[in-house]
């Protein structure tokens, strides 16, 4: 089979860049390892930046976001039981607005038949050859070998995902931090105990109160390393929440069964080249953020809102400035992102290796923070989402 531009992976980067293309009329494919019910079945981040909710409006995939986004005006940095509060929109004009990456995936999945945007489900063994072209890819779907040829492939196949291995060793440049902490995460359909999302820095660690709905709600707890699940029976997470939230939010914690719960480590990582010949790598596949930025899903978004703008430039004027700019140009906002992201992580966590002093520079940088606008508003601007 030829195409125009082979994508690795149905997330929401391979989506998002799927739709822009075909809305364009540029020929694409995707090729997703896992079935449709997996992908559709994850459950991971919550907060969308305006540069991922204007790709959805521009994509006319936004009923479910308009019926069901909660716009967020603000969000709290708390301390012990000292709550700041940063007033985004106040701020910057700005707002964010809180809708599930479980619900932006089906949607994106949803809407592709409409725009003949072909996804091949549990597509294995998804191979790249060639990369500094002609590319091609092979695959096996049902036991039946398959070849694509293409013009360039997106690798957006996540942190696991074959894309980035391909590119030569002595090209690479790898930049990581990895964390002494994960999140335990839980979903719930049950009232969240705030309005807005409470990010909450305790003797016990971080923990943070987010949502999905008015009725389901999404809480994390920083957990060592090593935790496992098994450790945690959902009775002994809801008595740590009503410790670290009732007290901030003035009222208990509602309790209710889990949807969903598991622990993600924490990692800071940055891959370079984001492009290696005929491959273009976006999201995961390139960088991973912790989440205490909400930027992972955003960063994706960003990365293929420049990419399509690329691919389009090129297929549209035979402009070869935009591809030549892509990486210099991503990597520029993805550092910025990975910059905030750790410094969140670092402000709002308790890391083991971290003595009376670094707990001093915490509680000095909130305090400052508790009286600047200055720096409440460095915060809200890149909590929004820097231009692109
Ligand atoms: P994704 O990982 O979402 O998608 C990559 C796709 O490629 C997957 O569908 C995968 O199956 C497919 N793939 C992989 N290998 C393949 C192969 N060989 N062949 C074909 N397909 C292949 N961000 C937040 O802001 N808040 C959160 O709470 C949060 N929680 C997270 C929890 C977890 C467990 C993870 C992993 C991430 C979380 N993130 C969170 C970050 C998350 O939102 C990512 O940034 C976002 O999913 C990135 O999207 P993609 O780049 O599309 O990668
Ligand atoms: C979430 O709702 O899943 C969420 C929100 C904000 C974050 C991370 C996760 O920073």
């Amino acid at each position: 089979m030829k195409t125009q531009v082979a994508i690795i992976g149905g997330g929401p980067a391979g989506l998002l860049l799927g739709h822009l293309l075909r809305a364009e009329g540029i020929d694409c494919i995707i090729l997703e390892r896992q079935s449709r019910a997996h992908v559709e079945g994850r459950i991971r981040a919550g907060v969308l930046e305006t540069v991922t909710t204007d790709l959805l409006h521009r994509l006319g995939i936004d009923a479910g976001l308009n019926a069901q986004g909660m716009m967020e005006e603000g969000f709290n940095l708390a301390d012990g039981e000292r709550m700041i509060r940063i007033p985004i929109t106040a701020l910057t004009g700005k707002h964010v607005v809180v809708y599930g990456q479980t619900e932006v995936t089906r949607d994106l999945i949803d809407a592709a038949p409409e725009r003949d945007l072909e996804i091949v489900f549990e597509a294995k063994e998804v191979t790249l050859h060639d990369i500094d072209g002609p590319p091609y890819l092979t695959y096996e779907k049902d036991g039946v070998q398959h070849r694509i040829d293409a013009d360039f492939i997106a690798g957006c196949d996540g942190f696991h995902g074959p894309s980035r291995k391909a590119v030569p060793a002595n090209r690479v440049a790898q930049y990581e931090r990895e964390y002494p902490f994960g999140w335990l995460g839980i979903l719930a359909d049950v009232p969240p105990c705030h309005h807005e999302l409470i990010y909450a820095s305790s003797d016990a660690g971080f923990a943070l109160a987010s949502m999905r709905s008015p009725t389901r709600s999404r809480y994390y707890i920083q957990v060592g390393r090593d935790e496992r699940l098994e450790e945690w029976p959902e009775e002994r997470l809801w008595d740590e929440l009503e410790r670290r939230f009732a007290p901030l939010a003035g009222r208990p914690v509602v309790r209710g069964p889990a949807l969903e719960m598991s622990i993600a480590p924490l990692r800071s990582y940055v891959f370079e080249p984001m492009r290696h010949g005929r491959l273009f790598l976006a999201g995961d596949a390139a960088h991973i953020v912790p989440p205490t930025g909400a930027k992972g899903l955003n960063l994706a978004a960003s990365d293929v809102a420049y990419l399509a703008e690329a691919f389009i430039a090129w297929y549209k004027k035979g402009s070869e400035a935009a591809l030549t700019g892509y990486a210099a140009k991503a990597l520029a906002r993805v550092w910025k992102a990975e910059r905030f992201s750790w410094s969140l992580t670092k402000l709002m966590h308790r890391f083991p290796e971290d003595g009376a002093f670094e707990r001093r520079m915490q509680i000095a940088e909130l305090d400052y923070l508790a009286g600047s606008s200055a720096m409440q508003t460095a915060i809200a601007e890149n909590y929004v989402g820097l231009p692109l």
